[in-house]
């Protein structure tokens, strides 16, 4: 039986032990079609464009995981990529016309634009069929706690240059290690202390291989000055779902590599789904999917 996410003792909606005990929530709102209704769906970095979309295993989850909101977490389609090469099967229409549907049929469907989508930037406050195009939202949750959404890409600038760092690192060393000696040489001239470059930069690499870490603090703290309870955001594709100083972080992952999405069901609990069919089509059994737990 799947168990609400809690690592740590974390539970961000009403707890019913028992209907959890009995596997009740599972389920409330599936189907006959064995579809799962949910309050709220977040899925960002389709990245619709790119051969590397795994389009057609995000369709069978559209379809198994409809939702009253949709907010499409930015990345949806990649203009970075199609300004290079011209790249777009069908299967990613299929995607655009399903969302597109979505918001026709009246679920409210909003766009919080990507850098790899930026051009939609332009159009925030504007709708494309009936698809809202904003420049963050903020998800009010069954319990009235709010989740700031945003892509996520702002907070990637301060931490980019030292991941730069990080890719020169082996060659740089030996380098360094000579410029610290002449440096220290001109430093004990003019009488300073011994200061270690290749120390320096030796801390900044580590720093740099703290990426993910340092994005999610990033984003946390933004939402906590901006006096939220959580944030969803995607942009480093990778799925995670943890309380960060109080702060529920929530990513919800990609549909590149590891074809993830964050669900609030009815009973506002929050899960992230990790779609493991590659080509599902609803039958009355429940689609494949695990929990992911609290990384180390
Ligand atoms: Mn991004």
């Amino acid at each position: 039986m799947r168990a609400a996410f809690d690592p740590a003792g974390i539970w961000f909606g009403p707890r019913d032990n028992d209907a959890e005990r009995n596997g009740e929530h599972d389920g409330a709102h599936d189907d006959e079609h064995g579809r799962h209704h949910c309050r709220a769906v977040f899925i960002s970095d389709l990245h619709l464009g790119t051969p590397g979309c795994q389009a057609s295993a995000l369709l069978a989850f559209l379809r198994a995981y409809p939702s009253d909101t949709l907010y499409l977490v930015g990345d949806i389609v990649d203009g970075w990529q199609l300004r290079r090469k011209w790249y777009w099967p069908q299967s990613h229409n299929d995607v655009v016309q399903k969302l597109l549907r979505r918001a026709r049929k009246g679920g409210r469907v909003i766009f919080v634009p990507g850098n790899h989508d930026e051009f939609a930037r332009t159009f925030v406050g504007h709708h494309f069929g009936g698809i809202e195009v904003m420049e963050q939202a903020v998800h009010v949750m069954v319990d009235g706690r709010q989740l700031w959404v945003t892509h996520g890409d702002y907070f990637d600038g301060v931490i980019q240059c030292a991941k730069w760092l990080a890719y020169l690192g082996d060659n740089l060393y030996e380098f360094t290690l000579k410029l610290n000696r002449h440096l220290n040489s001109a430093r004990a001239r003019l009488g300073l202390p011994y200061w270690s470059l290749s120390a320096y930069l030796k801390h900044k690499v580590k720093k740099a291989l703290n990426y993910v870490t340092d994005f999610e603090q990033a984003v946390a703290a933004e939402a906590r000055r901006r006096g939220h309870d959580g944030v969803v955001c995607g942009h480093i594709h990778r799925a995670e779902m943890r309380n960060i100083d109080g702060i529920l972080y929530c990513n919800d992952g990609d549909w590149v590599e590891s074809r993830t999405a964050l669900v609030e069901h009815f009973d506002g609990r929050l899960e992230l789904v990790h779609w493991q069919a590659e080509d599902h089509r609803p039958t009355s059994t429940r689609p494949a999917m695990i929990q992911i737990g609290q990384t180390a």
